[in-house]
């Protein structure tokens, strides 16, 4: 049978699902780079250069095995710019007997797929993604009935199903969770580890100069573009990580330092979303770690959560709830995003730090997402949609099945709970403790009102304030509620005077190039 298989860019696994039968002497693998995946949001720079790189890299390698690549590059003659257009040519240009394709990571791209049996009267065959972990329907019979679907349940259940860290039905060590040894601040002078960075190839060096050519108006730097772009990249990336990081990156997991971007966090998100590696490899490779005694459980628990627990789970819950989870705005969020989220231009140097991070690198780490840029959104009520397109513009590894959950569920709160048990709201102590930010900041983050005062202060209280009626009865807050009565109503309206000059002095982003919907 004539099979024509289409491997889409963030589907580069040699044993992806769609070319597992594969027969070199009748098939065709076909990849196409398309304008509308490069534009339905406008990626950051380097996000393009590494989907695109790592394609034309990937194709080579196929190529190599002796498999037969149907390559459409982006200026190739008579590129239709779209997934379906190019199926449409490749229809023509093949005849296959079927088309087989591995279920996407956007159900944007799914809905499409959906329609090409129909519309070009060829079986179209939609296989499960087995690089996953968790199954979409095994999540969907977890998740049946349960009135909370919350993570931690479904992580201890990965456990079990997998056997990771397991010692028969109970976890090793006897606790499922080391999470509270994992909160150290990183003292001053601790030296980190000299990261490994890989400098552009002839084949990556060329896309980046299309990329300058016809993306130029997108947001990021790409000078600096160092992410692998092969497997064998990503492999090593990986080994460096579970060598150098991996002992420490429990400890220092929530830890921010200016200058310091990287810390002992793993950067291997963009490759293992990209398919370069894969979910299981990555959790064994850190079990080993720990059973040879080479890191600590806190450290390799921690990041094995975040995996088979953390990355599994938003999966689940993006199909689970998809096409309209994106549609609630449980705290009727409505602020433009200000314009610093694209320019860092911000007296908050925790804020401009992040934003500089983000577009040198593509980058930030998790605490950096959630607590610094994800909370300060929170706090200022800035309309869901326009942070989660921002989330999945400026994030190397970003791609909407893993950004919205994180970003409209976790950070933003704006599904109403179904995440996340409260809003992740922090002031800007928080900050303080876990970073060096505030010592290099024009604001004061001991101070609670006036015009010098850390932002974060007032907007912490103004933000339970102005969402008391949804958020008084959840038993999480019931604590700084008690502290907000006890508030003399002078303080109450400091924080709410201070809070809307704040908010009305931000500039919003409107008619910035990555601020709106391509
Ligand atoms: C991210 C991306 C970009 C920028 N370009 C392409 C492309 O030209 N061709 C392609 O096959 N995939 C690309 N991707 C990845 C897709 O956007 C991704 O497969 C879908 O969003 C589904 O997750
Ligand atoms: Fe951020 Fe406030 Fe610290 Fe400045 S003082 S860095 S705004 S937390």
């Amino acid at each position: 049978m004539r099979t024509l298989r289409l491997v889409l860019g963030d589907q580069l696994h040699p044993r992806l699902a769609t070319l597992t039968d594969l027969d070199p002497g009748t098939d065709t693998v076909l990849m196409a780079e398309v304008v509308e995946e490069a534009t339905y949001v406008r990626h950051h720079k380097q996000k393009l250069v590494l989907a695109f790189a790592a394609m034309r890299h990937f194709a080579a390698e196929l190529r190599a095995r002796g498999v037969a690549v149907d390559y459409v590059a982006l200026e190739d003659a008579g590129n239709a710019g779209s997934f379906t257009g190019e199926i449409a040519r490749a229809i023509a240009r093949h005849r296959p007997d079927r088309v087989v394709v591995t279920e996407p990571g956007e159900w944007r791209v799914e809905a499409m797929m959906r329609d090409w049996e129909e519309r070009f009267g060829v079986t179209v065959e939609i296989r499960d993604d087995t690089r996953f972990l968790c199954p979409r329907p095994v999540f969907a019979r977890w998740a049946e009935g349960r009135e909370a679907l919350r993570m931690e349940t479904f992580y201890r259940a990965m456990r079990r199903r997998t056997g990771f860290l397991m010692d028969g039905r109970e976890p090793v060590g006897g606790r499922w969770n080391f999470d509270h040894d994992n909160r150290r601040r990183l003292p001053a002078g601790q030296a980190v580890p000299e990261r490994l960075r890989f400098p552009p190839d002839a084949v990556t060096r060329e896309v980046m100069d299309l990329v300058a050519r016809r993306f130029p108006d997108h947001f990021g730097d790409l000078d600096g573009f160092a992410w692998p772009v092969t497997r064998a990249g990503a492999l090593r990336a990986l080994k460096h990580f579970l060598d150098d990081c991996l002992p420490e990156f429990g400890d220092y997991q929530d830890a921010m330092r200016a200058g310091t971007p990287f810390l002992y966090h793993g950067l291997i998100a963009p490759a293992l979303n990209l398919g370069l590696l894969d979910a299981e490899e990555v959790c064994r490779a850190a079990e080993e770690r720990w059973r040879d005694g080479a890191a600590p459980l806190n450290a390799v628990e921690g990041f094995i959560r975040q995996i088979l627990g953390w990355r599994e789970y938003v999966r689940g819950l993006y199909w689970a709830l998809m096409p309209d989870y994106p549609e609630t705005n449980a705290l009727g969020a409505t602020r433009d995003l200000p314009w610093f989220y694209w320019s860092g231009e911000t007296a908050m140097a925790c804020l401009a730090e992040c934003v500089r991070d983000t577009r040198i690198h593509a980058h930030a780490h998790h605490i950096q997402r959630l607590m610094v840029l994800g909370n300060f959104a929170l706090l200022a009520g800035l309309a869901p949609a326009q942070v989660e397109e921002w989330f999945l513009v400026v994030y190397a590894d970003a791609y909407e099945w893993v950004e919205l959950p994180n970003v409209h569920g976790m950070a933003l709160w704006a599904d109403g709970g179904l995440l996340g048990s409260k809003p992740y709201a922090a002031s800007g102590a928080y900050i303080d403790r876990m970073s060096d930010y505030c010592r290099g900041c024009a604001y004061d983050v001991k101070a609670k009102a006036g015009a010098a005062a850390c932002p974060f202060n007032y907007l912490y209280w103004n933000f339970l304030i102005e969402n008391e009626e949804r958020l008084r009865g959840n038993p999480r807050l019931a604590m700084p509620y008690r502290t907000l009565d006890r508030m003399a109503p002078a303080r109450r309206d400091a924080i709410v005077s201070d809070a809307t000059r704040f908010l009305d002095s931000l500039t919003a982003s409107e008619g910035h190039p990555g601020g709106e919907r391509a």
